[in-house]
């Protein structure tokens, strides 16, 4: 169903309605879902359809963002030799700042995620995604056009694109090697994009150990008034 709403076309929105045992019921679902996820640092080769990368990509990009601008590209990595020249760059910055920029009080709060300067996971798993964040579009003419609450939206999309990896039954994580402009240069974006995320994408290794770190309890993050 169409209709015109002040000049602009609009379409029905068909949502399923459930009642309060099923809604109770399908939020339990995806809790339980997602108190299965765990930021992955050791990954198998083992390789992943492509399909399962468009499908993951086509569910982050259906976030929504400020004005619908979508300011956002996916780059998707699978040739070993990008991924070869990725991790040496990103491993000379991690390693510069795990020695030099990084404080004590860094550094002490992140050792007991074991990290450190070395990132193998960005050759061995079998994709890697940038998620580039895009400051201002560029239209056709190559004129400038405003993009709105850029840093948000991205964000927004890169929760719905974990959130698809981990539902596809894949593993990631949220890596951002910093400085990053490397990325810019390595995968030869426009000037109007900058890194916003790197993410490993693949099966966790077959022995895969994680810190076993808790979330805050509810009363903690939430308070009803
Ligand atoms: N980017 C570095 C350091 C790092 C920083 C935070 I904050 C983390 O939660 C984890 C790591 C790295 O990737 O090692």
């Amino acid at each position: 169903m169409k209709k015109n709403i002040g000049g602009y076309p609009y379409i029905n929105y068909e949502s399923t309605v459930f009642d309060q045992k099923e809604l109770i019921e399908n939020s339990a679902e995806n809790l339980e879902l997602m108190t299965r996820r765990r930021s992955v640092r050791e990954y198998s080769d083992r390789d992943v359809p492509f399909e399962v990368i468009e499908n993951i990509i086509k569910a982050a990009a259906l976030a929504p963002s400020g004005a619908n601008k979508q300011p956002w590209m996916f780059c998707v990595v699978k040739d070993p030799k990008i991924k070869q020249q990725i991790r040496k760059a990103a491993e000379e910055e991690e390693l510069e700042s795990y020695n030099n920029r990084m404080s004590e009080e860094w550094l002490e709060d992140l050792k007991h995620l074991g990290t450190d300067w070395q990132k193998p996971f960005l050759e061995t798993a079998p994709y890697l995604i940038i998620l580039f964040k895009q400051v201002y579009d560029l239209d056709e003419s190559g004129s400038k056009k405003t993009n709105y609450y850029v840093q948000e939206s991205v964000g927004i999309a890169a929760g719905f694109l974990i959130s698809a990896i981990h539902k596809a039954g894949l593993a990631t994580l949220t890596h951002t090697p910093s400085p990053m402009n490397f990325l810019q240069k390595i995968l030869d974006r426009p000037v109007n994009e900058k890194p916003y995320l790197l993410l490993p994408v693949g099966y966790p290794a077959d022995e895969c150990w994680v810190p076993d770190i808790k979330k805050k309890n509810f009363d903690k993050i939430c308070k009803v008034y």
